[in-house]
């Protein structure tokens, strides 16, 4: 079973700088890497990996995305005198040579390809590469922005060559737009190619036409590049979220890649010089997470920017204490996405639904013309953020935020309850239902069953429930598992406990027909969201949720594609937004979920809550067990095959919950306000 998590670094590539005087290329300085890996260590973390050593990349490695001409020309920097490094640099944009460039552009590469083999070997199950030079800016014959070889790009043609990979999906998180990457794979159906940046309507570097939404791809690459442009900056984490729930995940699902690349850069973050967006470093163990159940667990990250040093080490830690499997801490203050993330993604959505099945209903924007020609605003607007041009450089040292807690990795991960004749699940601590319930309880147990009558065996069950909420509450235990009688008296039970006794907000996530009685509490104490197929009356809370869909012969693969889509597109933003202390995910027999699509849920879940997700699934469904502990426990999830269109129905299902919902919810949002 795959394991595991490779860090790829070595020091050599710090040893190049910036030899003259380019204010557009001081920031890109060796101390990038050096922080990065020095709070990988003071954090503990670079210790959990399995360290891989670098290597330099081959002749035909480059030449997988160069030309010979450009490699023989670049193989000269090492004997150029500093005069003829300038000389040959000003043929360039934003970049600068150094004698031990190539050197370190080698082992760039060679480190990306390193990570690569590593994980598609099975020697580890993801990964990071800390490199220098950056790559996602260099093309064909041209280094750009930084980059002198373009190691992601590389990375996917190696794959696809000396791996049995058939689809790679890379997705550039880096403020900048890899335009570098687009180039190498925009007529290429095997590769899907995402990046979101800050464009400001073709006013930002490296101010090019193409970055913009409408460049989807080209002949049988159409629908294979996603340009999502920021036309402001200020950006926080909820509009990176919402394009990852409402744009990236949906495709990525449908596309189903083999290996997932990272173009990891962190000048997307907060206090970074060059983005001035707002999103906390604590952002990408989320985005982290997320790409984590693609592929079945294959992530490969490598470093592109990010120059604010204190806020590239906290990103990187973030990023790499997630590919170790520790719980993402809890996302800070989701308040919705501004209007100007909504009205590209509004764009993406629609330049895009002529070839994906999940976009099909996307609606279109109201004017549809490309973001450089929209009017371009200053002011207001955003999330009020938008910077006065001249005061930036004061500006930039005063950007401050709150650093992430350490994240709590509580003793035990997973805490099972099982009757006894079950065998004991692998790696899972199993409670005894040993404990006698005090009378109290009993009784209150007793009373919230109403006419239900259950014997002492079943109250023991329930009881024992109570204590895995408990000890998930006290971070004894990260997530459990239950195997109780009965699962719609087990959720009014813990629900009924929840509103009593816990502080926190609980998402209870129901997918079955039954009704289940949950008590009016204090509202928004719980939020509830039932996936079944099922009609049932108008819902008027916005804590309660559900969502019928279709019921077709078990496992048929379109319903795979509607339950995801109600997964991606409801579900989690709507989890998101709630924000909750504890995660109680139940299903009941026959409902219609297939294990891959159930076990999926289970681990997108886990993002929520620091990790606390208690699972109930019902006696008799112990074929289900394995693979649910499994994916509490932190395995790859095994991919769901390309998904094909959703049912209309499960479409439209999802959609009125959204149309109903998304004046409270504000991430369920895709579209802007039409007239302005
Ligand atoms: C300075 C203007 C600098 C060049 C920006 C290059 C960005 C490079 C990068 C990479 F990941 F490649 F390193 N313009 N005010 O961050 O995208
Ligand atoms: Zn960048």
């Amino acid at each position: 079973m795959k394991s595991g998590t490779a860090l790829i670094y070595d020091e050599e590539m710090t040893k190049y700088k910036l030899l003259w005087v380019d204010p557009a290329c001081k920031i890109e300085v060796p101390e990038r890497l050096t922080v990065s890996y020095k709070a990988l260590e003071e954090n503990g973390l670079a210790q959990r990996c399995v360290n891989v050593p670098v290597r330099q990349a081959t002749d035909a490695e480059i030449l997988l995305a160069h030309s010979e001409e450009y490699l023989e020309a670049v193989k000269k920097t090492p004997h150029m005198t500093l005069e003829e490094l300038m000389t040959f640099t000003q043929q360039y944009g934003d970049v600068y040579f150094h004698p031990n460039i190539y050197h370190c552009a080698k082992l760039a590469i060679g480190a990306t390809l390193q990570l690569v083999d590593s994980v598609l070997t099975g020697k580890v199950r993801n990964g990071m590469a800390l490199v220098r030079p950056p790559g996602h800016h260099s093309q064909r014959s041209a280094a750009n922005g930084f980059c002198v070889f373009n190691n992601v790009a590389i990375a996917a043609h190696y794959a696809k060559k000396h791996h049995n990979v058939k689809r790679v999906l890379i997705v550039d998180w880096d403020v900048h737009h890899g335009q570098g990457v687009q180039y190498s794979f925009e007529d290429d159906p095997s590769v899907l190619y995402f990046s979101w940046h800050r464009y400001e309507h073709q006013d930002f570097w490296p101010k090019l036409r193409e970055s913009d939404y409408d460049s989807v791809g080209k002949g049988k690459g159409a629908g294979f590049n996603i340009n999502v442009p920021w036309n402001k900056v200020g950006m926080e984490n909820s509009d990176y979220l919402s394009v990852f729930f409402h744009v990236l995940l949906p495709v990525a699902y449908e596309f189903c890649p083999d290996l997932v690349l990272v173009c990891a850069g962190f000048d997307s973050a907060i206090g970074d010089p060059e983005g001035h967006m707002c999103a906390t470093p604590d952002i990408f163990a989320h985005l982290t997470h997320l790409l984590m159940s693609l592929a079945g667990g294959r992530l490969c990250a490598v470093l592109e920017g990010g120059y604010n040093l204190t806020s590239l080490a906290q990103s990187v830690c973030q990023t790499v204490q997630t590919l170790l499997g520790d719980p993402a801490p809890q996302p800070s203050e989701l308040i919705g996405p501004c209007e100007s993330a909504l009205e590209s993604i509004q764009c993406v959505r629609a330049a895009h639904k002529p070839y994906w099945d999940c976009l099909k209903h996307a609606e279109a924007p109201p004017i549809s013309e490309p973001s450089t020609k929209r009017c371009k605003q200053t002011e207001g607007e955003g999330h009020g953020k938008a910077e006065d041009g001249e005061k930036e450089e004061e500006k930039e040292e005063m950007v401050v935020w709150q650093e992430s807690p350490s994240r709590l990795v509580p003793p035990s991960r997973t805490a099972a309850v099982l009757p006894a004749e079950v065998k004991p699940l692998e790696g899972c601590d199993l409670l005894e239902p040993s404990l006698a319930p005090a009378a109290d309880i009993l009784q209150t147990l007793r009373n919230n069953l109403l006419e239900k009558s259950v014997d002492e065996g079943s109250l023991k069950t329930l009881y024992s429930v109570i204590t895995l909420f408990e000890k998930m509450k006290k971070n004894e235990i990260r997530n459990g598992l239950a195997l109780v009688p009965h699962v719609p008296v087990a959720i009014s039970c813990a629900v009924k406990h929840a509103a009593e006794s816990l502080t926190n907000r609980v998402l209870v996530v129901f997918v079955g027909e039954e009704d289940v009685t949950t008590y009016s509490t204090e509202e928004g104490k719980m939020l509830f969201v039932q996936i079944s197929r099922r009609q049932s009356g108008e819902q008027k809370s916005q804590y309660k949720v559900s969502v019928c869909l279709k019921k077709s012969p078990p496992e048929d693969q379109r319903d795979v594609a509607g339950f995801m889509h109600a997964v991606l597109g409801l579900l989690l933003p709507l989890a998101y937004e709630y924000d909750p202390g504890l995660v109680l995910l139940a299903r009941s027999p026959g409902c219609g979920v297939g294990e891959a699509a159930w076990a999926q849920l289970t681990s997108l879940l886990q993002g929520l809550a620091q990790g606390h997700t208690l699972v109930l699934l019902q006696v008799g469904e112990e074929k289900a067990l394995r693979g649910t502990a499994a994916s509490l426990q932190g395995d790859p999830v095994p991919s769901l095959g390309p998904l094909g269109a959703p049912p209309p129905e499960d479409v439209e299902a999802v959609e009125r919950q959204r149309q109903r919902l998304q004046t409270s919810w504000k991430l369920l949002q895709t579209t802007a306000i039409s007239e302005k």
